[in-house]
């Protein structure tokens, strides 16, 4: 079994996240997602989501993309979460590029084009939120 791994926020979930779950699972047959929680976000991120992380996560695992959703808690974590759980590839979007090629150690890693049409800035911005 080919497993995936990919990391991040998915507040106000959109078209463009289900874009980038749905290429990372096809790289693989099971798909990781590591969701930050909220003070990872509030604290590291400086991201301040409308949805709880467990709000977040009950939409992930409705995903039919998605296999299992486990807590991103700190920028360190990803390479004992790609050996904990086995993994073959880590990807996330293209925005990232280059910043995790230190994983290339422990497995594959890709980075998928983002939905470049599609944020939640951009929503937030037309809904006047
Ligand atoms: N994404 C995308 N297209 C968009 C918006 C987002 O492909 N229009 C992708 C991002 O590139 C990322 C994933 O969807 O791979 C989740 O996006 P965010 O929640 O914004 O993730 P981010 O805050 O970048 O968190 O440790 C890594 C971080 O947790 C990544």
């Amino acid at each position: 079994m080919k497993k995936v791994i990919t990391y991040g926020t998915f507040d106000l979930l959109h078209y463009g996240h289900i874009n980038l779950l749905q290429r990372a699972k096809a790289l693989g047959d099971y798909l990781i997602v590591a969701l930050s929680t909220d003070e990872f976000n509030s604290v590291e991120k400086n991201k301040y989501t409308y949805f709880t992380y467990e709000e977040r996560k009950r939409l992930l695992e409705a995903i039919r993309y998605v296999d299992l959703v486990i807590p991103e808690t700190c920028w360190e974590q990803k390479a004992s979460d790609v050996q904990e759980f086995k993994v073959d590839t880590f990807v996330i979007g293209d925005d990232w590029k280059g910043k995790f090629d230190f994983l290339k150690e422990y497995c594959e890693v890709v980075y998928l084009e983002r939905t470049p049409e599609i944020s939640t800035t951009k929503i937030k911005k037309d809904l006047k939120l």
